[in-house]
C-alpha cells in the first residue's frame, strides 16, 4: 500500500518501508523558496517517527534537481534592506542539512538533474548520492558573491580534498556527475532512465535491513570526521553495546545460524 501528500512544493510518498520526497517546483528548477522550506521541515518532523519509514529518498522533479535558493526571492532595490542571509541560513538552511544528517536512517539522494548552489550541498548532505549521468554539480555561489553554504565548505574539503574544493568553490564551473563519481563526491552516476529504478531498488533494500544498526552506521560515520582513534573506539563500543540488544541483532545471529533469510524489523 502506498500513501501519498502533495504539498504545495513537495511531493510526499510511503512505500515498500521507505518514503519518497520529491522536490516539486520544477517551473523554478525545484529553487527553494519559503513555502517550500516549511514544507520540507513539516514532512522531515513526520518521517524521523514514522516507524513504517526506514529509508529516505530524496529527489526533484523535471529536469533539475534544485538550483538552490529562489533569487527571485532576494532582489533588493539600492535604497532597500537586503535579507539577512545569516538569519536564512540560522533558521531554514541549518537545520535542513542537520536534520537530513541526524535522521534515524539513510537517506538517500537521487540527482536527476542540474544540482546548483545550495541544491548540490543539501545532495551532499544525505548518506548516499546517485546521480542522473546528464545531472551537474555546481558550487555558483562565488558568481554571486557568496561562499558555498548549507555545509558546502565543510563537505567539499572532506569529499574530494583541498585542492578540487578550492577549485570547485572558486570557480563555480559544472562538474559532471561522472566526474562526481570519479572524485568520490558521490556514491554513483547512472544512466538517466535507471535512476530512479535503482535509488529506489536502494531504498526498498534498506526497508528490510537492520535500521537501527544503519543508524549506528551513520552517527559512527559522521562522528569520525572530527573524532580521533580514542573517541571513535569508545562510540563503536557505546553504539555497539546498544546494537547488540536490538530484536535484529537477535534475529540476524538466529537466521545467520539457523541458515534462512533474517526478517528483520526494525526494532
Ligand atoms: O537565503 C539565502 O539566500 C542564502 C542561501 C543561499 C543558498 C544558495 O543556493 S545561493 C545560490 C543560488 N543558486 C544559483 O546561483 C544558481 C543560479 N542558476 C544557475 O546557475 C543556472 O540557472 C543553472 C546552472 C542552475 C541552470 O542553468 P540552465 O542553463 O540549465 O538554465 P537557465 O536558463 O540558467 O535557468 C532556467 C530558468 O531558471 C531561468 O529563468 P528564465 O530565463 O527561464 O525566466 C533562470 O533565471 C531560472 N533560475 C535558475 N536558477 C535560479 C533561477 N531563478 C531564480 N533563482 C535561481 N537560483
Amino acid at each position: 500500500m502506498s500513501y501519498q501528500t502533495t504539498y504545495e512544493t513537495i511531493d510526499f510518498t510511503i512505500q515498500d518501508g521507505y518514503a519518497e520526497l520529491t522536490l516539486n517546483r520544477p517551473e523554478a528548477l525545484n529553487t527553494f523558496n519559503a513555502a517550500m522550506h516549511t514544507d520540507l521541515k513539516r514532512v522531515l518532523v513526520d518521517v524521523e517517527f514514522d516507524d513504517r519509514i526506514r529509508a529516505l529518498l530524496l529527489t526533484g522533479a523535471g529536469r533539475a534537481f534544485c538550483a538552490g535558493q529562489d533569487l527571485s526571492d532576494r532582489a533588493v532595490s539600492d535604497d532597500a534592506k537586503p535579507t539577512d542571509l545569516g538569519h536564512t541560513l540560522d533558521t531554514l538552511y541549518n537545520p535542513l542539512v542537520r536534520k537530513l544528517r541526524s535522521l534515524p536512517m539513510p537517506v538517500v539522494c537521487a540527482v536527476n538533474g542540474v544540482a546548483a548552489g545550495a541544491g548540490a550541498n543539501i545532495a551532499l548532505a544525505c548518506d548516499m548520492v546517485m546521480a542522473a549521468r546528464s545531472a551537474k554539480f555546481i558550487q555558483a555561489f562565488c558568481k554571486i558573491g557568496l561562499l558555498p553554504d548549507s555545509g558546502g565548505t565543510w563537505i567539499l574539503p572532506r569529499l574530494v580534498g583541498p585542492a578540487r574544493a578550492a577549485a570547485l568553490s572558486y570557480l563555480g564551473e559544472a562538474l559532471s556527475a561522472d566526474d562526481a563519481e570519479q572524485w568520490g563526491l558521490i556514491y554513483r552516476a547512472v544512466d538517466d532512465t535507471d535512476l530512479m529504478h535503482e535509488a529506489r531498488q536502494l531504498c526498498t533494500h534498506f526497508a528490510t535491513q537492520p535500521t537501527q544498526g544503519l543508524a549506528g552506521i551513520k552517527k559512527a560515520l559522521q562522528a569520525s570526521w572530527h573524532n580521533d582513534l580514542e573517541q571513535q573506539l569508545d562510540l563503536e563500543r557505546d553504539l555497539q553495546q546498544q546494537l547488540g540488544w536490538s530484536e535484529d541483532y537477535r534475529e540476524g545471529v538466529a537466521a545467520f545460524l539457523a541458515k534462512r533469510s533474517p526478517v528483520f524489523k526494525g526494532r
